[in-house]
């Protein structure tokens, strides 16, 4: 019972942002996202451990149906930044794009590790694509969805 107590009140203790519980540093890092002053690195048994999102679609890049899995953007910039306005991605192949938050509030977009139940490589758009359910629905086959669907992504920047 005392025991039980002890549970409650230290869960009643964590601090509102004690959800950030991305490690810092990771061995083989495939995304680093920087919040403000914090650097987190994740690899693929991290994003493992996040809500899991799935769709299938076609892209204008693949041929047939592709099953994607991977983690919402909204997802990590609710848990790590909410109040966030900004979001820099950048891509091993250097290309780099700035886009609102507010966007992917408004969007499915994920940031897929996998596809159709495997790894990607770099060669193959990988290790991390962020992708969109453009089957879903018309306005997600626009130059906006398809600028913003960056692959081989490496590296997040929240800003205010
Ligand atoms: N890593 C990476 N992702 C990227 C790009 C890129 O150059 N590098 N180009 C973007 C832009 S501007 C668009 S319109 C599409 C380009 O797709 P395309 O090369 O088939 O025209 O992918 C987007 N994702
Ligand atoms: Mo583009």
């Amino acid at each position: 019972m005392r025991r039980l107590l002890l549970i409650i009140l230290s869960v009643l203790a964590l601090p509102a942002h004690a959800d950030v519980d991305l490690p810092k540093t990771v061995e083989d890092p495939i995304l680093t996202i920087q919040v403000a002053q914090d650097s987190y690195q994740l690899d693929y048994a991290t994003l493992e451990t996040l809500p899991e999102h799935r769709f299938t679609t076609t892209t204008i890049w693949t041929d047939g149906p592709q099953e994607f899995v991977g983690v919402k953007v909204a997802d990590l910039l609710n848990q790590l930044m909410s109040d966030a306005k900004q979001v820099s991605l950048t891509a091993a192949n250097g290309y780099q794009i700035d886009v609102p938050a507010d966007h992917y509030h408004e969007v499915d977009a994920i940031i897929a590790y996998l596809r159709n139940g495997e790894q990607m490589t770099l060669r193959d758009k990988g290790p991390l694509w962020i992708v969109y359910p453009y089957d879903s629905h018309p306005r997600y086959k626009s130059e906006i969805m398809f600028a913003n669907s960056i692959w081989q992504l490496e590296r997040i920047d929240l800003k205010n």
